[in-house]
């Protein structure tokens, strides 16, 4: 049984969604490409974890409980609207990443691309999921004082995350095996564009705009805790690719085919020695069973599991240091965050 919050941001995806197929914009069109909008968006938008869509509330909640006070039921419905461009915006990413990186599954179904009807329309897909932002911001916002901050936010973290998504896409080029590309100076800078924004920040700012606060260093420090915590995220992904359980995570990983600049990768170069070293630029970046093992098997041999594990908890102690260490926003609205990441198997 669905928690009663995760039941209420549900229902508020449904309102949104039939809002968006009956938007009057549409009007006059086909009923079959209402169907396959709606159809599109059931696929893509509400299937996953949820956790940055549902935190706007967790943050709208820790800042009104500070102050004695709880959300009205107005807010709270603002806050889960919120929510849900953030989770459209995911949905628009994750259509266009799983082109991009060639993945098989997301979500525990296969990638929407590759759906034998679908194929390269989710390119127009992603475009329409990233327009229905927008759509949910003029309809549910339009009137407020924080609109043109908010869709500012929207339009600035898109900016950045695709920034992330080129670093990314372009520090793995298919056929060339460069390891001298994997530091860890590269490696954060993609993470904390193509990550980190999107999936901490994004969601606590909206917060914070929706709860009315305008004070530029509120802004500054939910930045640098946020972009910590989704750096610390990103190497959960990274660690997961290869050695979660596909079952449990949704997804089958790519990132050694992909030729990532994955944590991983990264970190199995600065103790590799040369003959590990030449067994990764041997196989790397191939799309072959074999080669994927033997760089796996070099990632057990280095015992990155272990060191994964040391710096998780050292990353947790870090986060959790920081946001202690400060008394310009509630600890709540970044230890609901942490606590929902710490350890995560998914
Ligand atoms: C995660 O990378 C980053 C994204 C999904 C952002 C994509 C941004 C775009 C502008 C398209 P990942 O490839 O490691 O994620 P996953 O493991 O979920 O495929
Ligand atoms: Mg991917
Ligand atoms: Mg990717
Ligand atoms: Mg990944």
């Amino acid at each position: 049984m669905p928690s009663s919050l995760l039941q209420e941001f549900l229902k508020v995806f449904e309102q949104l969604r039939d809002e968006i197929v009956n938007d009057e914009l549409l009007a006059g069109q086909p009923e079959a490409s209402k169907q396959w909008v709606k159809e599109m968006m059931d696929y893509n938008v509400p299937l996953g974890k949820l956790n940055r869509g549902m935190a706007v509330l967790d943050v709208v909640q820790s800042l009104a409980e500070a102050k004695g006070a709880a959300p009205s039921a107005e807010d709270e419905f603002r806050a889960n609207a919120l929510g849900w461009c953030i989770e459209f915006l995911q949905a628009y990413f994750l259509v266009a990443d799983d082109i991009m990186d060639s993945s098989i599954t997301r979500r525990g179904q296969p990638c929407w691309y590759r759906r034998p009807e679908v194929g390269m329309v989710a390119i127009n897909d992603g475009i329409i999921l990233e327009a229905c932002i927008f759509r949910i911001l003029k309809k549910h916002f339009g009137a407020l004082p924080c609109y043109v901050h908010l869709l500012e936010l929207f339009h600035e973290v898109t900016f950045k995350t695709a920034h992330g998504q080129l670093l990314d896409t372009t520090t793995a080029p298919i056929g060339t095996v460069d390891l001298s590309r994997y530091t860890l100076d590269t490696y954060l800078r993609i993470v904390t564009y193509k990550t980190a924004f999107y999936t901490f920040y994004l969601p606590v700012a909206c917060g914070l705009r929706l709860a009315g606060i305008t004070d530029p260093a509120a802004y500054k420090l939910a930045e640098d805790i946020c972009l910590q915590m989704g750096r610390y995220f990103q190497i959960q992904d990274d660690y997961l690719d290869c050695f979660g359980d596909p079952e449990v995570i949704g997804k089958i990983g790519t990132d050694i085919q992909d030729n990532k600049c994955s944590w991983l990768v990264v970190q199995a170069l600065t103790r590799a020695s040369e003959e590990q070293k030449a067994a990764i630029e041997e196989s790397y970046g191939k799309d072959e069973e074999a080669a994927v093992q033997r760089v796996k098997e070099v990632y057990r041999q280095l015992d990155l599991e272990g060191l994964f594990k040391k710096y998780e908890q050292d990353s947790h102690d870090q986060l959790v240091k920081t946001i202690e260490g400060q008394d310009l926003l509630p600890q709540g609205v970044f230890t609901m965050l942490l606590k929902k990441i710490y350890k995560r198997q998914k």
